[in-house]
């Protein structure tokens, strides 16, 4: 694992429609990311929240039904250049969200240092819609699809490029909320997906060994996308679309260890954190445990 890591905020709610998880960045940090990482013996620099201009009133624009599209792009456009020098430093990029429309941004400005980039989607959803499939507008809702160069060209075409990953290069775990276009595009494109049923019958840990054998074989980089609703709400209720019947605080602890002692993640973000929503900063400091294990406290 790279010993120096780079934190970067991304304050965004934009992405969906209700308040406060903006403040997941201050709530993690609050939980003491800094100093968690910092007693494993990394280089820690915190580079503190990218800005993000906010519209003085929500809309959806006129020739689309994605809400406030052009905010998000922008906020993308700009964490993809702080992701890009980050990496350029030979630094780590651990993002702090936001919803889940900042990994638009993210690897955005991940992908381009690699040939082939794998991605883990940890997640109760797909995150598969577009426009058209979308029954909600909300872009935190697409960020997938988005990599896959499939969605609003202001979107997809972030930094410059697309697409930014390739399906087979995709793995999802702990979904249990598809909706139908999104179930079309993940049997049409092939991608690997273990729903909750698998990791029922198969267990974590093959889960996970399956995982890092499927991605390692074919990929020079794995970003690991963790949106905390991929955990179960009594665990994790801190955020804005808990479902129920999820991944259990143990089985991802374990999936985090396992990934350490694998040393395939090159890249990490934390998402969908909602402080207003949460019952005493217990989702942030889940979050904050999580990077923990994933970062080898375990190995130490
Ligand atoms: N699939 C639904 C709901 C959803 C997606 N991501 C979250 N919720 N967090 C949608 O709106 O696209
Ligand atoms: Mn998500
Ligand atoms: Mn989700």
């Amino acid at each position: 694992m790279n010993k120096n890591i780079s934190i970067i905020g991304v304050p965004v709610d934009l992405g969906q429609t209700r308040r406060g998880v903006d403040m997941g960045p201050s709530a993690i940090r609050y939980a003491g990311v800094v100093e968690r990482l910092e007693a494993l013996q990394y280089d820690i620099e915190d580079l503190g929240d990218i800005e993000i201009k906010r519209p003085p009133r929500r809309e959806i624009a006129a020739d689309t039904n994605l809400k406030n599209l052009k905010e998000v792009a922008d906020a993308s456009e700009r964490l993809a250049a702080k992701v890009d020098e980050t990496i350029k430093a030979n630094r780590f990029p651990l993002v702090l969200g936001g919803d889940h429309s900042i990994a638009i941004g993210s690897i955005a400005g991940i992908s381009k240092h690699y040939e082939s980039l794998g991605v883990i989607w940890y997640d109760a959803h797909g995150d598969l819609n577009t426009a058209e499939t979308s029954p909600s507008g909300n872009i935190h809702g697409m960020p997938l699809a988005v990599c896959l160069g499939l969605g609003h060209p202001d979107l997809i075409n972030i930094a410059g490029y697309n697409p930014k990953v390739k399906p087979e290069n995709i793995v999802i775990i702990g979904a249990r909320s598809l909706d139908d276009g999104e179930r079309k595009l993940i049997r049409e494109k092939g991608i690997r997906v273990y729903t909750m049923h698998e990791v029922d019958r198969m267990g974590m840990t093959a889960v996970i060994e399956e995982t890092i054998s499927y991605l390692s074989a074919k990929t020079d980089g794995v970003h690991l996308s963790l949106d905390l609703d991929g955990l179960d709400p009594s665990d994790a209720p801190g955020v804005g679309t808990p479902v129920i019947g999820g991944l259990s605080y143990r089985e991802s602890h374990l999936a985090m260890e396992m990934l350490a002692e694998a040393n395939i993640i090159t890249s990490a973000e934390f998402v969908e954190v909602n402080p207003i929503l949460d019952e005493k900063n217990k989702t942030a400091s889940l979050a904050v445990a999580l990077m923990g294990s994933l970062f080898g406290e375990k190995l130490k």
